[in-house]
């Protein structure tokens, strides 16, 4: 079967075992790879209910049919585990050299299972495997760590690393590669550090079998020529994601002072429009043709790659009105490893707790170099660090102050303020992994078409972003800006399919095995919490009970009845029972057989 290599590398770290894969080619059908596999391969060899922070959590690196593809934008891959934040089903999406070395070595994923006992390197090279010690590397950042193992490994080396968040399994660690991406929001780098891993270093030399690699590369010239033809691709090159930053601003959805408001006074000095005058340069992920990473010098002098997130969370959330400063907790992010989201959501709620005299912290709004001073306490879990280490609704629990933690499910949300967006925050809500914007980012298209409604139409274009940038980008694995940012067509991604696998997939078979995803990834989260309810699925309190006091918005919050009235369209719509449980018949209808028997334990009629 042409477009997969069909093998599996799977690691016992504890007994130093290796074991070749060879699964079966219907799960490549079903499930076509990256997050589709890590759901597949969680859901039948996670022991339910194992620390996550323990041994037997399994972590999955895995990449997809256009993986490595010669366009546009395939430099990606996907990681995932158990959540240590949230105790769910985690992954992210991450550009790196790995991604491509993976396909050259033959690999369509990589678990690791077991921990080591001292730290390690797992070096693979085309079809060996191999465990070195890593004792000089343990305790660097993830940008010193990187140098040292381009210098051992070489330039060619696709490397996924740890910083020392990782190491000290900061619930909110990410994984890092190539100095400035990062992925695995809900704790991945977390889990390699639990297991002792500070990189996982890939060499191939192999070409990936393909069913006609000529139409492949017709396929991609044609894509990244109409990239390049879009209207929008000079703006795009010139800003990236930060033009969000004025949009979110006019828009009233920029998260200030741990989502208290959506407007920031100080935006002008985080915008895209300032941006571009302070550029130093423009870093990408490997085989991307629309890069998004601009890159400035920080309060610092010192280089850093800026995104909106990363900028909207660590700057306007934290009352902080400086690029140059929120660069400056940028760059610590990603030396340390640490989410920017989650770390601007757990800073903002412990900036807002301090305030109200709920916890004691040397900070407050906009003191851009004490928060530094958290940010590295948090990645080495020093003092008041160890706590924030645990994310927001932990702290939150402890305080015994829930209401203004900014999560779902434990994931912070991302920087979209939803007082008067239901559509957004029902996209939070729903996400299979908390709190996150990239399966379906409503805001854009809820603000052309209304704010106020709680319709089944908003929900039905919900689940349709669900299925192509949840389903479609995560399990065929390519990043999804050519399409949502340049407006590349989808049969693009279709051609590139077909002509890598000899598989004919329309996209209402990407849509089917989208859903099939995330039926699986919701019955992992049922059996992890030996049931369900509809809380689970509630966005923060805060856009229920709190009225925005500024902008032109003033007054408006979210209304919980008609929320909720909207999440049970949601799952009406997706074939869910009212308390969020896939239907049985659902599950068998997408070929879910064993998830089905536990879904007749856990599916009531009540919410
Ligand atoms: C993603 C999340 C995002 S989404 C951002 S900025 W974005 C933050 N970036 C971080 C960072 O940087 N450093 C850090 N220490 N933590 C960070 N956490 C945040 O992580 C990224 C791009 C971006 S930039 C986005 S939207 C798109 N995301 C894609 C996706 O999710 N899937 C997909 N198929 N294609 C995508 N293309 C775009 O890729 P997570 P990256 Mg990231 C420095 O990982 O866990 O998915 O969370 O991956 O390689 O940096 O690419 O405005």
């Amino acid at each position: 079967m042409p477009g997969w290599s069909k093998r599996i590398l799977w690691v016992d770290l504890s007994r130093g075992v290796f074991r070749e894969w060879r699964y079966p080619g219907e799960m490549a059908l079903m499930f076509l790879g990256g997050r589709g596999f890590a759901a597949k391969i969680l859901w039948d060899f996670l022991e339910p209910g194992v620390d996550p922070l323990g041994p037997r959590n399994l972590f999955v690196a895995a990449v997809g049919p256009l993986t490595g593809l010669p366009g546009p934008n395939t430099g990606k891959l996907v990681v995932a585990a158990k959540s240590p934040l949230t105790g769910g089903y985690g992954d992210g999406n991450i550009g790196s050299w790995a991604a491509v070395q993976m396909r050259a070595a033959g690999w369509d994923a990589i678990v690791l299972e077991g921990a080591s006992e001292k730290p390690v390197v797992l070096v693979v090279e085309d079809d060996r495997a191999w465990l070195e010690p890593a004792e000089d590397l343990w305790g660097l950042d993830a940008f010193r760590a990187y140098d040292k193992l381009v210098e051992r490994y070489g330039r060619s080396a696709g490397i996924l690393l740890i910083g020392p968040a990782g190491e000290n399994m900061v619930r909110y660690a990410t994984v890092v590669s190539m100095k400035g991406r990062a992925g695995g929001r809900p704790g991945m780098g977390a889990v390699l550090g639990s297991k002792r891993v500070k990189a996982i270093v890939v060499r191939g030399t192999k070409r990936p079998e393909l069913f006609d690699p000529e139409a492949v590369m017709r396929a991609a010239v044609e894509a990244i020529r109409e990239v390049k033809a879009s209207p929008s691709f000079g703006f795009w090159m010139r800003q990236g994601t930060m033009f969000t930053v004025e949009w979110a601003q006019e828009a009233s959805v920029l998260p200030a002072y741990n989502f208290r408001e959506g407007v920031f006074e100080g935006y002008e000095g985080l915008s895209g429009s300032y941006m571009e005058r302070i550029e130093v340069d423009l870093r990408s992920c490997p085989l991307c043709v629309i890069p998004c990473g601009h890159v400035i010098e920080d309060v610092e002098g010192r280089r850093v790659e800026l995104d909106y997130e990363n900028v909207a969370m660590l700057g306007s959330n934290l009352g902080v009105s400086r690029l140059e400063e929120a660069g400056l907790l940028n760059r610590l992010a990603d030396l340390y490893g640490l989410d920017t989201i989650s770390l601007g959501g757990t800073l903002g709620y412990a900036l807002e707790a301090a305030e109200r005299g709920k916890l004691e912290l040397d900070a407050g709004w906009g003191e851009a170099r004490k928060i530094a001073g958290l940010v590295e306490d948090i990645a080495l879990r020093r003092g008041v660090g160890d706590l924030l280490a645990e994310g927001s609704a932990r702290v939150s629990r402890k305080l015994g102050e829930t209401w203004y933690a900014m999560h779902v499910k434990g994931l912070e949300v991302s920087a979209y303020d939803c007082h008067a967006a239901p559509g957004m925050a029902l996209a939070f809500a729903t996400s299979p992994i908390g709190a996150h914007h990239k399966d379906a980012w409503m805001i854009g298209w809820e603000i052309q078409h209304g704010r106020t409604e709680y319709s089944r139409e908003k929900v039905r274009k919900l689940i349709w972003m669900q299925r192509f940038r949840g389903g479609l980008f995560e399990a065929a694995v390519a990043c999804r800006f050519p399409v949502v940012e340049t407006g590349l067509g989808l049969e693009h991604y279709l051609r590139l399919l077909q002509a890598a696998t000899g598989q004919s997939l329309s996209l209402d078979d990407i849509y089917t095995i989208a859903d099939r995803i995330y039926a699986l990834i919701r019955m992992i989260w049922v059996r992890e919490h030996g049931g369900w309810s509809t809380d689970m699925d509630m966005p923060p309190e805060r856009w229920f009970r709190e009225p925005l006091t500024k902008g032109p918005l003033k007054g408006a919050r979210l209304d919980p009845d008609r929320f909720r009235d909207m999440l049970q369209m949601y799952y009406e719509e997706r074939g869910w029972a009212p308390n969020g449980v896939p239907r049985p018949d659902t599950l068998h209808r997408l070929g879910l057989h064993d998830a089905a028997n536990l879904a007749e334990r856990h599916m009531t009629t009540a919410s």
